[in-house]
This record gives structure tokens, C-alpha cells and sequence, in this order.
């Protein structure tokens, strides 16, 4: 197949790329699914956004070079995903406005969103099968509990590198069982083998949630505030991420919600908050992660549908790519 890498991409695969799921190293799957978002709606349209924004991503990486050769391919978008939150729309409306006080709206939600669940965890299986790596496009943070469940399975001992602003650590959260403020209670209630989680850029949290960091030997968080006084005291940004790192056993899933960077980065996310990551130190932790662990599966999630939004979660998404293929052929 001729392929010039510098030419104008191709609409409709992702980069622009040639490849397909039965022939790339790292399949995507995209899950256009925001039921459960409570203060801004668009994440619906995050993986379009992302997939429309990657053709303008150039495909030679300052970073990590021509690893787009190993390929990089995306599964055709299930349209289930958007019937069930079509469903879910109204449903969860009411929910939210009732203040969590309607269980019977809430269960019905909750069953579409363990059949979000049961698609994601079976598409996630059969990449693992193909012995390829998984990735996921969303859609709200509740998306990728599928996903990490069987990566676990594949990779006990696993642990998960969490980038958020938000510790989604509620357990259910305005009456969702699934609610995308609840994702890492569920990946460690119900993704069996995940034996770590440590949590970067968090900065908007209960006390409950605080307590059940600081009470679960699990959980490691560096609270962005904590973060940024170690930075103003002196400390630099690489002697930081090397600790992030040293937290993490030897395989790591990355799940990675676009507003534990800063909200210029993700004007359109569901609940952006000031403070957060800048792309530079995205970069520098991504670069250390893929020198010492290996990379297992990753997500990108919470994207708003601006196309700004989509061209920095593309950019993102390629540096999660480049990163995680690196850390593999590291070993
Ligand atoms: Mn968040």
C-alpha cells in the first residue's frame, strides 16, 4: 500500500492512517455515551471531535518519531452506544433534577449503563485477543469501566494511572450507579486485579472521598495543590513525576479525563476547574511513564466537542499512542 505520511490525511480514519483493527498494534473504541454528566452536556461529540481534529496531527513525533508505522486503528463506532444514550437522555434528566430522588428513572439509567459496560469490556476482550492494545475514545469518564476490567483480567497486578480533576471516587454519585464522578470506585469495586491507582492533577473533591484516599492503601493521590507547592518550594516537575512513577507496579493502564489539564485545554469538558496540568508536563509524565513501566491500554475521555477541544485531545490521544507503543517495544 503506498502511504505518504507529510501528505493531507484522509477524512474518516483516525490520523488519517492506513491501517485496520485486524492489522494495528493499538485499536481504539470510541463510545459517544454522557448520560450521566451532571453540569455540561457535549461529551457526546468528544470522539468526533478528537477523530475530525486528528487529521491535522502530523504524523512524525518530536517525542517518540514514526511510531505510527506499528499502526494506529479505530473500530467502526457501535451504534448501539448512542441509541442507549438516547434512551438514557431523559431519564437521567429527571434524575439529576430531582437531586438524585428518583430511583426509578436512576435503575433505568443504570441498566443501559451496564450494557455501556458489557459492549465495552466484550470490544476491549477482542483486542486483547488480537493481542493488540486497547484504547478508548469518550464520551463521559463512567465509559471506560469495560475496558479496565479487561485489561485487569489480562494483566493482574495492574495498576491504573488516573489524570483528572476530579477524584470519581463517589460512591454513586446523584443516583447512578455508573455516574462518570464514580469511576474509580467502580474500576476498584468491580475490575478484580487492578492492584493500584494513583491519581494526578485532582483538585475538586469531597471528604468522603478523602478519607477513602487516605484510608485505602490502594489509592495514591497527588492533589494538584500539594503538587503546586512542592513546584513553588523548589521541587521540579520531573523529580515529582519520578515519584507519580514509582507509585505504579510494572504495567499501567492510563485513564486519562481532559480536565485534570488545565480548562484553557478543555474550554468544553463537562466540569472543567482552574488549576490542572499543562500539556508540557502531560509530556514530561507520559515520557517517564514509557521509560520505566509498560503501558497495557489507555483512555481519553470527558472531551468536549469544540474543535479545540478535539485538537488537543487528539494530541493527546497521539502522545498516549507514542508513549505506550515505546514502553512496549522498551521490552
Ligand atoms: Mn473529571
Amino acid at each position: 500500500m503506498e502511504f505518504d505520511p507529510d501528505a493531507p490525511a484522509a477524512a474518516g480514519a483516525l490520523f488519517g492512517l492506513p491501517f485496520t483493527p485486524e492489522n494495528a498494534r493499538i485499536v481504539a473504541q470510541v463510545v459517544p455515551w454522557q448520560a450521566t454528566t451532571s453540569f455540561r452536556r457535549g461529551t457526546r461529540e468528544g470522539p468526533a471531535a478528537l477523530v475530525e481534529a486528528s487529521l491535522q496531527v502530523d504524523l512524525f513525533d518530536l517525542e517518540y518519531g514514526d511510531f505510527w508505522r506499528k499502526g494506529i486503528a479505530m473500530l467502526p463506532e457501535d451504534p448501539r452506544f448512542r441509541e442507549w444514550d438516547a434512551l438514557a437522555e431523559a431519564d437521567a434528566l429527571e434524575v439529576i433534577e430531582s437531586g438524585g430522588d428518583a430511583p426509578e428513572a436512576a435503575s433505568r439509567v443504570n441498566e443501559l449503563s451496564s450494557a455501556v459496560n458489557e459492549a465495552v469490556f466484550a470490544a476491549a476482550q477482542q483486542i486483547l485477543d488480537r493481542c493488540a492494545i486497547p484504547a478508548l475514545i469518550g464520551g463521559d469518564h463512567s465509559t471506560p469501566l469495560g475496558a479496565i476490567q479487561a485489561v485487569a483480567q489480562r494483566f493482574p497486578g495492574v495498576g491504573v494511572l488516573h489524570i483528572d480533576a476530579h477524584a470519581d471516587l463517589r460512591d454513586a454519585y446523584e443516583g447512578f450507579t455508573y455516574s462518570h464522578a464514580s469511576i474509580m470506585h467502580n474500576v476498584l469495586a468491580e475490575a478484580a486485579g487492578v492492584a493500584k491507582l494513583v491519581q494526578v492533577g485532582i483538585r475538586d473533591v469531597g471528604s468522603a472521598e478523602v478519607a477513602r484516599i487516605r484510608g485505602d492503601a490502594r489509592i495514591t493521590t497527588f492533589f494538584d495543590p500539594e503538587v503546586a507547592a512542592r513546584l513553588a518550594g523548589g521541587e521540579t516537575w520531573q523529580s515529582i513525576v519520578d515519584t507519580i512513577v514509582e507509585a505504579l507496579p510494572p504495567q499501567v493502564y492510563v485513564s486519562f479525563d481532559v480536565d485534570g489539564m488545565e480548562p484553557g485545554l478543555c474550554p468544553n469538558t463537562g466540569t472543567p476547574v482552574p488549576g490542572g496540568l499543562t500539556f508540557r508536563d502531560v509530556q514530561v509524565l507520559l515520557a517517564t511513564l514509557s521509560r520505566h513501566r509498560q503501558i497495557v491500554g489507555f483512555d481519553v475521555n470527558e472531551i468536549g466537542d469544540d474543535p479545540w477541544d478535539g485538537n488537543v485531545a487528539a494530541r493527546l490521544f497521539y502522545k498516549l499512542c507514542g508513549a505506550t507503543l515505546r514502553s512496549v517495544s522498551a521490552r
